[in-house]
């Protein structure tokens, strides 16, 4: 036990060296070079999710799905936003189809470019974008603690993209093995699959035709064309309805059904239907443990000027 104990202090410390060796990585990271970033972040997604500004709520769930992208390959290096004139692009990956709100964080890396040149990270950006939609979406119950000082990637991984992210048609064992890669645990994998409570999917990516055909959106064209709501119920709002769903057999994808198909991870679906607040808190405590997954700090990666170019100086 002691040896054990004493183990795992020195690979705390080993870590915590390896952190502030390689920079710092804080919350108040920006706090004197870019003081005016929190409300920059706001004001922006305010706006990208208000439809009488022009924006639509549905963006908050593209963005949230773009973070989980970005961190899932090669770690929260903004690689994901990389273009396609960047070898080896992730934006095309099969399971980047229809990735969306790369807009949102182009426009407010404009706005913190005339602030603040190149001092805020495309990484850091997108991080901080995400928690804000949710906190919004949420009715400002959603939110976590973000550290600062990510910085970005000089490249991206096309084929890291195919293979590890995530397939709706997967299994649970597959989609525990998924996560389990990026060490995230089972009780976590239910807990972020909760993402699904806001956004929309291709229909043709519904596993069950009655599913489908329930949903108008996807009836007025072919059935199975046209965008579904993830969450039958409040696909705008960031709540445990998902939960619900599943449990009433109306998730769209396989692989939230698939939560069910074990009986410990059924029990915590059950949990989280009936305890909002505890899938609040959750769901909070993994974004967290995502947002630091392969993160570049100190003088590794660099500050893009373009979010969607590396730099070329
Ligand atoms: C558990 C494994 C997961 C699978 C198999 C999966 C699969 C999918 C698929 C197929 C779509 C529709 C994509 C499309 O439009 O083509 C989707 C959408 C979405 N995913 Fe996931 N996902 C998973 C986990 C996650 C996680 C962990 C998050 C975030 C933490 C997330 C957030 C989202 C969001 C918010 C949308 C809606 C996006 C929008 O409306 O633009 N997903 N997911
Ligand atoms: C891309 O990711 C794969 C799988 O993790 C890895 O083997 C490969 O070295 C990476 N390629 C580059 C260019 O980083
Ligand atoms: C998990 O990682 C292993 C080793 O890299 C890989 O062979 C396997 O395909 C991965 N599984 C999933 C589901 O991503
Ligand atoms: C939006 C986007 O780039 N979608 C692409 C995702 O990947 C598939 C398969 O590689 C492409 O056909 C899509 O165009």
């Amino acid at each position: 036990m002691a040896s054990s104990v004493s183990g795992h202090c020195f690979l705390v410390a080993l870590f915590l060296l390896s952190v502030t060796a390689n920079g710092e990585f804080k919350e108040n990271f920006y706090d004197t070079s870019c003081p005016k970033l929190q409300e920059t972040i706001k004001s922006v997604i305010t706006s990208a999710l208000s439809p009488d500004k022009g924006g639509e709520k549905r963006m908050g769930a593209s963005l949230l799905r773009l973070f989980f992208h970005d961190c899932f390959v090669q770690g929260c290096d903004a690689s994901v936003l990389l273009d396609e004139t960047a070898q080896n692009s992730e934006r095309t990956a099969d399971p980047n189809v229809s990735l969306r709100g790369f807009n949102v964080i182009d426009t407010i890396k404009t706005k913190l470019e005339e602030i603040c040149p190149r001092v805020v990270s495309c990484a850091d950006i997108l991080a901080l974008a995400t928690r804000e939609a949710v906190f919004q979406l949420s009715n400002g119950i959603t939110s976590w603690t973000l550290l600062l000082g990510r910085r970005d990637s000089t490249t991206a991984n096309r084929s890291q993209a195919q293979t590890d992210l995530p397939r709706p048609s997967f299994d649970i064992s597959t989609l525990i093995q998924s996560f389990k890669n990026k060490s995230f645990t089972p009780n976590e994998l239910v807990a972020l699959s909760g993402a699904h409570t806001i956004g929309l999917a291709p229909c043709s990516a519904g596993a069950n035709l009655e599913v489908i055909a329930e949903r108008k959106e996807c009836t007025t064209l072919i059935l199975g064309s046209g965008l579904a709501r993830l969450d039958v119920d409040t696909p705008e709002a960031f709540d445990s309805k998902y939960y619900d769903g599943l449990l009433a057999n109306k998730g769209l994808l396989k692989s939230d059904q698939e939560l069910l198909n074990d009986p410990n991870l059924r029990k915590l679906v059950n949990d989280y239907s009936s305890k909002p607040d505890l899938f609040s808190a959750h769901f909070a405590r993994a974004m967290e443990k995502l947002s630091k997954l392969g993160v570049l700090t100190g003088t590794n990666g660099q500050i893009r000027a373009n979010c969607n170019k590396v730099n070329s100086n």
